[in-house]
């Protein structure tokens, strides 16, 4: 598959964010990834997990020509210096059992403290640590500290047992899918669970993924950041060199424009940054797709 981007100058920045590639998943959109990555360039690639879909393998093996290149895409970026951190999510969590390994020039981390150009400091992980609490919030607000930390040791524990069992992870979107309603609520409560978190880790803002929801707002003057997902949305988080942010879509890749014979289409594909209002989406464009967050 040959698809080239409208955008044909190459763009750098000082670093990028990438989450819910879901390879190996057929909802994966890989050769959109790989158009993106073609166009864009970074001192730094973080890899905010779900990149890779162990559950959905270990049903059924799925894995064509176009999950392999976003794989040597990155490869090739970390051989020519690129440097390329790698944190797991739940559907890939076979890797959380190597921090500090690398792979390939990949190195991989749990979580990190990313200290952006203009010396803000961003706490960036996937962010299902926290779906037990986000599920009971409303019922660990009632009962206070000691239970919020206790939902979160339980969390480990539930995902160890029914990986044990062979059971899947539990799917932050399927759960959601199901309390439709509610499901933008469950969203915000996400939103508020990480950003307490980054304010138990005094930094400035927080970049996650695992919802599948891009944005990026200001809750109770943390940053929020999440860098949405390559199932649906088609998006990145960019770091410009002077430490602002973009969010990026990447979504209306076209055939090569000689290929075609037509003119270069000017639609732009990047958005501006957004320090916005919590999202007006209603609780279907919010929700997720298939394959789980
Ligand atoms: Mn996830």
């Amino acid at each position: 598959m040959t698809l080239v981007s409208a955008h044909a100058d190459t763009r750098h920045f000082r670093t990028l964010f990438i989450s819910d590639v879901h390879l190996g998943s057929k909802a994966a959109k890989a050769d959109f990834l790989i158009d993106f990555l073609r166009y864009h360039e970074a001192e730094t690639i973080v890899l905010v997990g779900d990149i890779v879909d162990g559950w959905r393998l270990k049903r059924s093996w799925y894995w064509p020509q176009d999950c392999n290149d976003v794989v040597q895409k990155l490869l090739r970026k970390a051989r020519k210096g690129t440097r390329i951190i790698y944190i797991p999510g739940n559907h890939d969590e076979f890797l959380r059992g190597f921090p500090g390994s690398h792979f390939g020039g990949i190195e991989v981390a749990e979580r990190i403290i990313h200290e952006a150009a203009d010396g803000k400091k961003y706490l960036v992980l996937h962010g299902d640590e926290f779906d037990v609490v986000v599920r009971n919030a409303r019922l660990l607000a009632y009962l206070g500290d000691w239970a919020y930390d206790t939902a979160i040791a339980l969390n480990v524990l539930l995902a160890a047992v029914r990986r044990r069992l062979g059971m899947p992870y539990w799917s932050f979107s399927a759960w959601a899918k199901l309390q439709v309603k509610q499901a933008v609520n469950f969203i915000g409560e996400f939103q508020n669970v990480v950003v307490e978190e980054a304010r138990r880790n005094g930094v400035d803002g927080v970049i996650c993924g695992h919802i599948h929801h891009a944005v990026m707002e200001e809750i109770d003057g943390i940053r929020y950041i999440n860098t949405g997902d390559w199932v649906e949305s088609c998006t990145a988080i960019a770091e410009h060199h002077d430490g602002r942010f973009e969010l990026i879509s990447w979504n209306q890749p076209i055939q090569s424009p000689k290929a075609k014979g037509i003119t270069q289409a000017t639609s732009p594909l990047t958005v501006p940054i957004r320090v916005a209002k919590p999202a007006e989406t209603d609780a279907e464009a919010a929700l997720v797709p298939s394959t789980g967050a």
